[in-house]
Protein backbone atom coordinates (compact mmCIF):
# COMPACT_ATOMS: atom_id res chain seq x y z
CA UNK A 1 0.00 0.00 0.00
CA UNK A 2 1.45 3.08 -0.74
CA UNK A 3 2.31 5.94 1.74
CA UNK A 4 -0.30 8.30 0.07
CA UNK A 5 -3.17 5.80 0.31
CA UNK A 6 -2.52 4.31 3.64
CA UNK A 7 -2.66 7.49 5.40
CA UNK A 8 -5.28 9.05 3.22
CA UNK A 9 -7.56 6.07 4.20
CA UNK A 10 -7.22 6.67 7.80
CA UNK A 11 -7.25 10.45 7.30
CA UNK A 12 -10.20 12.42 9.67
CA UNK A 13 -9.50 16.21 8.08
CA UNK A 14 -12.69 18.09 8.06
CA UNK A 15 -14.35 15.47 10.12
CA UNK A 16 -15.87 16.26 13.68
CA UNK A 17 -16.12 14.33 16.49
CA UNK A 18 -18.01 13.99 19.73
CA UNK A 19 -16.55 11.55 22.50
CA UNK A 20 -18.67 11.38 25.24
CA UNK A 21 -16.35 11.44 28.43
CA UNK A 22 -13.29 12.66 26.62
CA UNK A 23 -12.36 14.81 29.36
CA UNK A 24 -9.81 12.09 31.04
CA UNK A 25 -9.45 8.62 30.34
CA UNK A 26 -10.20 6.49 27.34
CA UNK A 27 -12.37 8.89 26.19
CA UNK A 28 -9.27 11.57 26.03
CA UNK A 29 -7.22 9.11 24.79
CA UNK A 30 -9.21 8.38 21.19
CA UNK A 31 -10.42 12.65 21.01
CA UNK A 32 -6.18 13.10 21.33
CA UNK A 33 -6.07 10.28 18.89
CA UNK A 34 -8.59 11.65 16.33
CA UNK A 35 -7.12 15.29 16.91
CA UNK A 36 -4.24 14.11 16.06
CA UNK A 37 -5.60 12.17 12.59
CA UNK A 38 -7.51 15.85 11.96
CA UNK A 39 -10.49 16.35 13.39
CA UNK A 40 -12.00 18.93 14.96
CA UNK A 41 -13.12 17.34 18.34
CA UNK A 42 -16.33 18.21 21.12
CA UNK A 43 -14.98 17.23 23.66
CA UNK A 44 -17.78 16.11 26.34
CA UNK A 45 -17.65 15.96 30.34
CA UNK A 46 -20.11 16.05 33.44
CA UNK A 47 -17.69 18.56 35.02
CA UNK A 48 -17.80 21.97 32.83
CA UNK A 49 -13.92 22.96 34.10
CA UNK A 50 -12.50 20.11 33.55
CA UNK A 51 -13.97 20.10 30.39
CA UNK A 52 -12.97 23.16 29.36
CA UNK A 53 -9.56 22.73 30.69
CA UNK A 54 -9.29 19.69 28.02
CA UNK A 55 -10.42 21.88 25.30
CA UNK A 56 -7.74 24.04 26.51
CA UNK A 57 -5.02 21.60 26.47
CA UNK A 58 -6.33 20.28 22.97
CA UNK A 59 -5.84 23.94 21.67
CA UNK A 60 -2.21 24.66 23.17
CA UNK A 61 -1.59 21.40 21.13
CA UNK A 62 -2.60 23.17 18.16
CA UNK A 63 -6.26 21.30 17.38
CA UNK A 64 -9.30 22.19 17.26
CA UNK A 65 -11.47 21.94 19.79
CA UNK A 66 -14.68 23.35 21.93
CA UNK A 67 -16.41 21.73 25.07
CA UNK A 68 -19.68 20.49 25.48
CA UNK A 69 -20.45 19.76 28.82
CA UNK A 70 -23.09 17.21 30.33
CA UNK A 71 -24.54 14.35 31.95
CA UNK A 72 -25.23 11.59 29.45
CA UNK A 73 -28.02 11.27 31.45
CA UNK A 74 -29.91 13.67 31.28
CA UNK A 75 -31.76 14.00 27.93
CA UNK A 76 -32.38 17.56 27.78
CA UNK A 77 -29.37 18.67 28.08
CA UNK A 78 -28.48 16.09 25.15
CA UNK A 79 -31.18 17.78 22.82
CA UNK A 80 -30.30 20.79 23.67
CA UNK A 81 -26.52 20.39 22.92
CA UNK A 82 -27.38 18.84 19.02
CA UNK A 83 -29.93 21.61 19.07
CA UNK A 84 -27.16 23.60 19.60
CA UNK A 85 -25.06 22.09 16.96
CA UNK A 86 -27.82 22.45 14.21
CA UNK A 87 -28.22 26.08 15.03
CA UNK A 88 -23.93 26.45 14.43
CA UNK A 89 -24.07 24.54 12.02
CA UNK A 90 -22.10 22.02 13.60
CA UNK A 91 -22.32 18.16 11.83
CA UNK A 92 -21.30 15.63 14.03
CA UNK A 93 -19.87 13.35 12.02
CA UNK A 94 -18.27 10.85 13.92
CA UNK A 95 -19.81 10.30 17.27
CA UNK A 96 -17.99 7.92 20.30
CA UNK A 97 -20.60 6.84 22.81
CA UNK A 98 -17.70 6.04 25.66
CA UNK A 99 -19.21 7.66 28.55
CA UNK A 100 -19.60 5.30 31.57
CA UNK A 101 -19.49 4.25 35.28
CA UNK A 102 -18.42 1.18 37.60
CA UNK A 103 -19.88 -0.28 40.21
CA UNK A 104 -18.72 -3.12 42.14
CA UNK A 105 -20.67 -5.18 45.21
CA UNK A 106 -22.45 -8.10 44.92
CA UNK A 107 -25.75 -8.40 42.48
CA UNK A 108 -28.00 -9.42 45.46
CA UNK A 109 -26.91 -6.13 47.43
CA UNK A 110 -27.44 -3.52 44.44
CA UNK A 111 -30.25 -1.23 44.98
CA UNK A 112 -32.95 -0.75 41.95
CA UNK A 113 -32.02 2.74 41.75
CA UNK A 114 -28.09 1.85 41.83
CA UNK A 115 -28.61 -0.89 38.87
CA UNK A 116 -30.45 2.48 37.05
CA UNK A 117 -28.09 4.64 37.38
CA UNK A 118 -25.65 2.16 35.99
CA UNK A 119 -27.63 0.77 33.08
CA UNK A 120 -28.95 4.97 32.47
CA UNK A 121 -24.80 6.17 31.91
CA UNK A 122 -23.61 3.15 30.25
CA UNK A 123 -26.62 1.84 27.86
CA UNK A 124 -29.22 4.46 27.79
CA UNK A 125 -26.70 7.52 27.09
CA UNK A 126 -25.47 5.64 24.20
CA UNK A 127 -28.91 5.51 23.14
CA UNK A 128 -30.13 8.60 23.24
CA UNK A 129 -26.79 10.42 22.14
CA UNK A 130 -26.57 7.89 18.82
CA UNK A 131 -30.51 8.64 18.16
CA UNK A 132 -29.60 12.64 17.98
CA UNK A 133 -27.08 11.83 16.08
CA UNK A 134 -28.40 9.78 13.90
CA UNK A 135 -31.29 11.62 13.24
CA UNK A 136 -28.78 14.58 11.80
CA UNK A 137 -26.25 11.84 9.43
CA UNK A 138 -29.11 10.15 8.26
CA UNK A 139 -30.21 13.11 5.98
CA UNK A 140 -26.40 13.48 5.28
CA UNK A 141 -26.21 9.84 4.08
CA UNK A 142 -23.37 9.45 6.21
CA UNK A 143 -22.03 9.10 10.00
CA UNK A 144 -20.28 6.81 11.85
CA UNK A 145 -20.96 5.93 15.59
CA UNK A 146 -18.71 3.96 18.14
CA UNK A 147 -19.33 2.41 21.03
CA UNK A 148 -17.49 1.59 23.70
CA UNK A 149 -17.98 -2.27 25.31
CA UNK A 150 -15.94 -3.94 27.34
CA UNK A 151 -14.72 -8.09 27.67
CA UNK A 152 -18.09 -7.64 29.69
CA UNK A 153 -19.92 -7.24 26.39
CA UNK A 154 -18.94 -10.84 26.32
CA UNK A 155 -18.06 -12.72 29.62
CA UNK A 156 -18.94 -11.69 33.24
CA UNK A 157 -17.16 -11.81 36.50
CA UNK A 158 -18.81 -11.27 40.11
CA UNK A 159 -19.68 -7.88 41.06
CA UNK A 160 -19.89 -6.10 38.28
CA UNK A 161 -23.65 -7.34 37.23
CA UNK A 162 -24.98 -4.12 36.40
CA UNK A 163 -21.84 -3.06 34.35
CA UNK A 164 -22.13 -6.45 32.28
CA UNK A 165 -25.44 -6.02 31.66
CA UNK A 166 -24.89 -2.53 30.31
CA UNK A 167 -22.05 -3.82 28.31
CA UNK A 168 -23.52 -6.51 27.13
CA UNK A 169 -26.25 -4.25 25.36
CA UNK A 170 -24.27 -2.05 24.14
CA UNK A 171 -22.64 -5.16 22.22
CA UNK A 172 -26.21 -5.55 20.63
CA UNK A 173 -27.32 -1.73 20.62
CA UNK A 174 -24.55 -1.59 18.28
CA UNK A 175 -26.18 -4.24 16.14
CA UNK A 176 -29.35 -2.40 15.98
CA UNK A 177 -28.15 0.71 15.29
CA UNK A 178 -26.23 -0.92 12.54
CA UNK A 179 -28.99 -2.84 10.58
CA UNK A 180 -31.29 0.63 11.04
CA UNK A 181 -28.75 2.48 9.54
CA UNK A 182 -26.32 1.22 7.61
CA UNK A 183 -28.60 1.93 4.25
CA UNK A 184 -28.19 5.63 5.23
CA UNK A 185 -24.42 5.22 5.09
CA UNK A 186 -24.34 5.22 8.94
CA UNK A 187 -21.29 2.94 10.03
CA UNK A 188 -22.06 1.47 13.66
CA UNK A 189 -19.76 -0.33 15.90
CA UNK A 190 -18.14 -0.87 18.74
CA UNK A 191 -15.04 -1.12 20.32
CA UNK A 192 -14.48 -3.65 23.54
CA UNK A 193 -11.65 -2.67 25.75
CA UNK A 194 -9.78 -5.15 27.71
CA UNK A 195 -8.55 -4.25 31.46
CA UNK A 196 -7.26 -0.88 30.33
CA UNK A 197 -5.00 1.50 32.87
CA UNK A 198 -7.75 3.92 33.80
CA UNK A 199 -8.96 5.66 36.70
CA UNK A 200 -12.18 3.58 37.22
CA UNK A 201 -9.87 0.25 37.80
CA UNK A 202 -7.44 1.95 39.93
CA UNK A 203 -9.26 -0.31 42.50
CA UNK A 204 -8.18 -2.91 40.63
CA UNK A 205 -4.58 -2.21 39.80
CA UNK A 206 -3.68 -1.86 43.29
CA UNK A 207 -5.53 -4.98 44.89
CA UNK A 208 -2.31 -7.83 44.34
CA UNK A 209 -4.70 -10.52 44.52
CA UNK A 210 -6.63 -9.03 41.18
CA UNK A 211 -3.31 -8.88 39.90
CA UNK A 212 -2.48 -12.31 40.08
CA UNK A 213 -5.20 -13.72 38.69
CA UNK A 214 -5.82 -11.15 36.20
CA UNK A 215 -2.06 -11.44 34.72
CA UNK A 216 -2.89 -15.16 34.58
CA UNK A 217 -6.20 -14.78 31.76
CA UNK A 218 -4.28 -12.39 29.60
CA UNK A 219 -2.11 -13.83 27.33
CA UNK A 220 -0.28 -10.18 26.89
CA UNK A 221 0.15 -10.46 30.89
CA UNK A 222 -0.28 -6.76 31.16
CA UNK A 223 -2.93 -4.05 31.46
CA UNK A 224 -3.57 -2.58 28.21
CA UNK A 225 -2.69 1.38 27.87
CA UNK A 226 -5.56 3.79 26.86
CA UNK A 227 -3.72 5.09 23.81
CA UNK A 228 -3.91 1.13 22.45
CA UNK A 229 -7.27 1.55 21.60
CA UNK A 230 -6.58 4.53 19.24
CA UNK A 231 -5.89 2.75 16.48
CA UNK A 232 -8.96 0.98 16.24
CA UNK A 233 -11.11 3.97 17.04
CA UNK A 234 -9.68 5.90 14.28
CA UNK A 235 -9.93 2.58 11.72
CA UNK A 236 -13.48 2.54 12.77
CA UNK A 237 -13.89 6.11 12.41
CA UNK A 238 -12.32 6.62 8.99
CA UNK A 239 -12.67 5.66 5.31
CA UNK A 240 -10.88 2.82 6.19
CA UNK A 241 -14.01 0.83 7.59
CA UNK A 242 -17.26 2.01 5.40
CA UNK A 243 -18.45 -1.59 4.57
CA UNK A 244 -17.82 -2.90 8.53
CA UNK A 245 -21.22 -2.59 10.54
CA UNK A 246 -22.26 -3.96 13.60
CA UNK A 247 -19.22 -5.39 14.65
CA UNK A 248 -17.31 -5.26 18.30
CA UNK A 249 -13.64 -5.42 17.82
CA UNK A 250 -12.18 -6.41 21.16
CA UNK A 251 -8.62 -4.61 22.24
CA UNK A 252 -7.68 -6.80 25.28
CA UNK A 253 -4.31 -8.42 24.91
CA UNK A 254 -6.10 -11.49 23.82
CA UNK A 255 -7.85 -12.37 26.66
CA UNK A 256 -10.89 -13.47 25.09
CA UNK A 257 -9.25 -15.92 23.08
CA UNK A 258 -7.85 -17.56 25.82
CA UNK A 259 -9.25 -20.32 27.92
C1 LIG B 1 -13.98 -4.69 36.38
C2 LIG B 1 -13.42 -3.70 35.39
C3 LIG B 1 -13.78 -4.09 33.96
C4 LIG B 1 -12.99 -3.24 33.00
C5 LIG B 1 -13.27 -3.50 31.57
C6 LIG B 1 -13.02 -4.92 31.20
O1 LIG B 1 -14.34 -4.28 37.49
O2 LIG B 1 -14.00 -5.89 36.03
O3 LIG B 1 -13.88 -2.39 35.67
O4 LIG B 1 -15.15 -3.94 33.78
O5 LIG B 1 -13.23 -1.90 33.25
O6 LIG B 1 -14.58 -3.13 31.26
O7 LIG B 1 -13.20 -5.03 29.80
Amino acid sequence: MSENMSTSLFDLSGKTALVTGSSRGLGRAIAEGFAKAGARLVINGTDPARTQAAVEEFRAAGHQAEACPFNVTDEDAVVSAFARFDAEGIAIDILVNNAGIQHRKPLVEFTTDEWRRVIETNLTGAFVIGREAAKRMIPRGSGKIINIGSLASELARPTVGPYTAAKGGIRNLTKAMAVEWAAHGIQANAIGPGYMLTDMNQALMSNPDFNNWLMSRIPSKRWGRPDELVGTAIFLASDASTYVNGQTIYVDGGMLAAM
